[in-house]
């Protein structure tokens, strides 16, 4: 089923950010350097979801700053304003005022169920909010608004797209085909899941506490090399892809995503030497990888100006078809159109 009009035959892809801290290399392999393969093939969506961050406590100046932050590390990182439409959710009201309708047909059962809940529920036993609770709605309405037809999703985010559907089949079920059910887009290539350098079996988070777990895309190259110096490996010595060598397993990734060489280049060219020839490499690598980004985050982040007229521009483009959405919604449960 397909609700899209005027879209030239291109699939729609949505997909977001938080902008709960620093991004990192995590955000940059696993999201962000697929996101930018996308561009020419599809109508993409890009929006840095401001609204999911403050299900966390945040602070006001630093979450403005990250924001802004966020929006010039998409496009330092490849994201082409004029190819997509990059904005900041709360400047999109209609992912708002679709998450409350959908919210009235999401259960409090399979809410209840959803894992990255639970998970922070324990992370911030202080702040059980019911936006933390109601998260995985206003993802469905980030996704829905748009009729997206594709989600490119970390492993992690898997659950969720799933509700989404099911909340868009429920929808349908009752009101006929109003939204498009979604799909996750799965790359060819298999996507990267990053882990913290200090604790490899977890996934690398930007809300992560200890500056060593994670390497920021606007580390220095000293603090990117001196980070992978300090990445927990095991007392074996080889280099190699194996169970139970978490620690190493995620940097032959790292230095993977950042070389493009395979798990087997990577094991011939260590054959022979230590972690701590394989440790430099994957720093020096990732710092190479890492400086025309940084380069061109410079340049974006000192003409504030642009960079706002780019989000604004981006809101607009959004606005212009998730209102189309809202209203066909308003009038099917409905609301009273004057
Ligand atoms: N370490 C990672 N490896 C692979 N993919 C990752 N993603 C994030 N971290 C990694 C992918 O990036 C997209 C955006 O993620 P998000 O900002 O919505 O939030 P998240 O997944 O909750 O990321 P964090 O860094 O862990 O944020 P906090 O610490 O605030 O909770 C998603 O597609 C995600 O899969």
């Amino acid at each position: 089923m397909d609700n899209n009009i005027n879209n030239n035959g291109k699939k729609i892809v949505l997909s977001g950010i938080q902008p709960s801290g620093d991004l990192n290399i995590g955000t940059y392999f696993g999201a962000l350097k697929n996101w930018v393969k996308l561009q020419n093939d599809y109508i993409n969506y890009f929006c840095i979801v401001d609204m999911h961050a403050i299900t966390v406590r945040q602070d006001p100046s630093v979450l403005r700053r990250r924001t802004l932050e966020v929006a010039a590390g998409y496009i330092a990182c490849g994201l082409d304003p004029e190819k997509c439409a990059l904005f900041v959710q709360s400047h999109v009201p209609a992912h708002a005022q679709l998450a409350w309708v959908l919210n009235c047909y999401a259960m409090f059962g399979e809410l209840s169920r959803m894992t990255q809940f639970k998970e922070k529920s324990e992370q911030h036993s202080d702040n059980i909010n019911a936006g933390l609770f109601t998260y995985p709605v206003l993802q469905a309405a980030d996704i829905l608004i748009y009729n997206a037809h594709l989600v490119p999703v970390g492993a992690d985010q898997k659950q969720h797209l799933e509700l989404s559907r099911d909340i868009a089949v429920r929808f349908n079920s009752v009101y006929g085909d109003v939204f498009t059910v979604p799909e996750p887009y799965i790359s060819k290539e298999k996507s990267a899941k990053i882990c913290s350098l200090q604790e490899p079996a977890k996934k690398m988070s930007k809300s992560d506490k200890n500056v060593n777990a994670t390497v920021l895309l606007f580390d220095k190259k000293d603090d990117i090399i001196k980070k992978f110096k300090r990445a927990v490996t095991d007392s074996d010595t080889a280099v190699r892809f194996a169970e139970g060598k978490d620690g190493v397993n995620n940097l032959m990734t790292i230095y993977s995503c950042a070389t493009g060489k395979s798990y087997d280049e990577i094991e011939r060219e260590f054959s022979g030497k230590g972690y701590g020839d394989f440790k430099l490499a994957v720093g020096e690598a990732v710092a190479d990888a890492l400086m025309p980004i940084q380069k061109k985050f410079g340049e974006l982040m000192s003409d504030r100006t642009e960079l706002e007229k780019i989000l604004k521009d981006g809101a607009q483009r959004a606005s212009r078809r998730a209102d189309r959405t809202l209203a066909k919604v308003y009038k099917k449960i409905g609301f009273l159109q004057i």
